[in-house]
């Protein structure tokens, strides 16, 4: 008899793994083969709802090493020179369905969670540091005009334009969309943001405004219509399977992460609002500050448990990091969790690639899956006289904001330089060079040529216009000299959340 036999769930060794359990070999199958009706029934279960944005994905265990010194912006232990944490990061493309092709043009996602010694901290970020809207209301809309027509279930460029056209402040984060960042060479071969800006707050209680930027060491790379059309077809891994490969060969990616530093009372008088999100922070005005080195060094051993079943969230902030007044930030502080009660279960965060490094203690307990516990003689609600865990300010390092007026539905106070178009011209004139710029302009001349309705394509042309005449002006010409660009793959088919 083999030691190696096959079992129940419940550990019962079974009868056969190839044959049910009949009247006779022609006959009925019995409905008490528990072997077979529990086999039959898990596999019914295998899959868990797909993240609603961001469904295709791919990710691996690294470790984040603190080369600077920011210990005069914030406290949290995780940033402190010489500190080494593990941590998990998940890549993904957004619009695209699980099986979707990884080299589709669209936003990449980039999400980190260090494992800390004072709990998780996830950085949930994309590959470019802007997004196409300013408030988290808009997001379901903003994600339905991008996904699928309700009936033929067909992606539909006018829902697109229509959306983008009628929020004229997606115009920035479409710029970096339609332009090379649009489909990268890999994973390993593109930058990261938080893209919102969040808080710091150092060991005095002195709160700054902060943006982290990763920088692939690798190198920034792209790839070009064709190439990722082709591939598209014949790998649609591609990118998840670049990245197990590079990892199990011993090149291990990295990322320098650094961050942009503006001081607390800045915010108000700055030159646009610091918090809205459609806006990058010119270097100029706040440089680079380094902090430290994310290298991914180790593959998962289970895709399901340790990456499909990973859970990110801006919810989680540590001692001396918190979030801003940014509207769409504190919405994705709420979605996250929920989406994850939804997706994972309400005992998510006891999955080992959730689980914090950091002891919980807390008087949550029971729900779907829960599996640890506390002594039978731990108190079970607070205040109590029972020597239970108690919070402590202190401790939690929370950051603040001065907030005051009416509640109201109504776009934050403009500061002089606030303007939907400003940077999305700048980036197409000033970063992009020639080449990219001729690439743009073939790419938005496809993706606008896929739009039926004229008055929907009139607002596309006024909208690029807006960002920059010259080039409205070349894309009304394409699209009035029958211009639908012969390179398909330039036709826009994904977006980000
Ligand atoms: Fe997300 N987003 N998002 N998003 N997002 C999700 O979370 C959402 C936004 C981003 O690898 C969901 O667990 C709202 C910005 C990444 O698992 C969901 C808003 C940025 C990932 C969700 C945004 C992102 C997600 C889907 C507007 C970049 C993948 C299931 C307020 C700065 C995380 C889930 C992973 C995933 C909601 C906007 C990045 C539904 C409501 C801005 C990288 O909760």
């Amino acid at each position: 008899m083999s030691e190696n036999y096959t079992t129940t769930q419940t550990g019962t060794p079974v009868g056969s793994d190839a044959h049910s359990l009949t009247a006779g070999e022609n006959g009925v199958t019995a409905l008490h083969d528990r072997y077979l009706v529990e086999k039959l029934a898990q596999f019914n279960r295998e899959r868990i709802p797909e993240r609603i944005v961001h469904a295709k994905g791919g990710g691996a265990f690294g470790t984040f090493v603190v080369t600077g010194n920011v210990s005069q912006y914030t406290k949290a232990a995780v940033f402190q020179p010489g500190t080494t944490t593990e941590t998990v990061q998940r890549f993904s493309s957004v619009a695209g369905e699980q099986g979707s092709p990884d080299t589709w043009r669209d936003v990449r996602g980039f999400s980190v969670k260090f494992y800390t010694s004072e709990g998780n901290y996830d950085i949930v970020g994309n590959n470019t540091p802007v997004f196409f809207i300013r408030d988290g209301i808009k997001f379901p809309d903003f994600i339905h005009s991008q996904k699928r027509l309700p009936g033929s279930g067909l992606r539909d460029a006018d829902m697109q334009w229509d959306f983008w056209t009628l929020s004229p402040e997606s115009a920035h984060q479409v710029t970096y969309l339609m332009g090379d960042r649009g489909i990268p060479r890999s994973w390993r071969h593109m930058p990261g943001y938080g893209s919102h800006t969040y808080q710091w707050i150092n060991a005095a209680g002195e709160r700054f405004w902060v943006k982290y930027h990763f920088h692939a060491m690798q190198g920034n790379e792209e790839m070009h219509g064709a190439e990722a059309e082709a591939i598209a077809g014949a790998d649609a891994d591609y990118y998840r399977r670049d990245l197990y490969e590079a990892i199990e060969r011993g090149e291990f990616p990295a990322w320098k992460v650094s961050v942009q530093v503006m001081p607390f009372e800045d915010a108000k008088t700055y030159r646009f609002n610091p918090f809205d999100l459609t806006k990058v922070w010119p270097h100029s005005d706040y440089p680079l500050i380094e902090v430290g080195v994310h290298t991914l060094n180790k593959n998962p051993e289970n895709f399901f448990a340790q990456i499909e079943q990973a859970a990110f969230s801006p919810a989680n902030t540590v001692p001396g990091i918190d979030i801003s007044p940014d509207k769409m930030l504190m919405a994705r502080v709420f979605s996250y969790p929920d989406a994850q009660r939804y997706r994972v279960g309400t005992n998510y965060n006891e999955l080992p690639v959730n689980a914090p490094v950091a002891p919980v203690h807390n008087y949550s307990q029971d729900g779907a899956g829960r599996h640890g516990f506390k002594a039978a003689s731990a108190p079970v609600y607070a205040p109590n006289s029972k020597g239970g865990p108690v919070a402590d300010a202190d401790r939690a390092g929370e950051g603040s904001w001065e907030s005051d007026g009416a509640l109201v539905r109504a776009a934050a106070t403009l500061h002089a330089e606030d303007s939907d178009f400003g940077q999305a011209g700048t980036l197409y004139r000033d970063v992009y060079d020639a080449a990219a710029k001729e690439r743009f302009l073939e790419t938005i001349t496809g993706a606008v040529g896929g739009v039926k309705s004229a008055e929907i394509r009139e607002r596309a042309i006024q909208y690029w216009t807006n960002v920059d005449a010259t080039l409205g002006a070349a894309l009304r010409a394409n699209l009035e000299n029958g211009g639908t660009t012969p390179d398909e793959s330039a036709e826009y088919v994904g977006v980000a959340g």
